[in-house]
């Protein structure tokens, strides 16, 4: 009987266990888009995180910047401002996306919309007390 209980909770444990594996592969899998990128003057290390993957056309959605300098330093209290737009269209973005500093070198950019298909870039201005650069990021819509 006691064998019997034993062999019933290892099943159950094993049975959830699959659940999380299968839960934890499938949010790893569905995560967000993501992108790494060194700032035209070299002083930053910058990446980004959309809230989607693929980034959804149309759809107003924030990402998260990541700043790093090129030691590993995180760095904090940067003034971000956004650019960017369609250089093959000759227009600029549709929306006028915010910068938020977020704490840990994390910057939430709220208010980017893609509004058509084809390429688009996105221009992340960084400010620091004595630094000034900027980041590019190319996406295909
Ligand atoms: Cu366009």
């Amino acid at each position: 009987m006691r064998r019997f209980k034993v062999g019933l909770v290892v099943k159950k444990c094993a049975f959830l266990l699959g659940c999380l594996i299968i839960a934890v592969t499938a949010y790893a899998e569905s995560g967000d888009q993501t992108a790494e990128a060194i700032s035209e003057e070299s002083h930053f290390r910058v990446s980004y995180k959309a809230q989607y993957d693929p980034v959804p056309l149309n759809q107003i959605h924030p990402w998260v910047l990541h700043v790093e300098d090129m030691e590993g330093n995180l760095v904090e209290k940067a003034v971000v401002t956004v650019d960017g737009g369609m250089p093959a269209h000759n227009h600029g973005l549709p929306t006028e996306p915010v910068a938020t500093e977020l704490g840990g070198g994390d910057y939430l950019i709220e208010g980017i919309k893609f509004s058509m298909t084809g390429s688009w870039e996105m221009w992340f201005y960084i400010q620091t007390e004595t630094i000034t650069d900027k980041v590019k990021f190319e996406l295909e819509m």
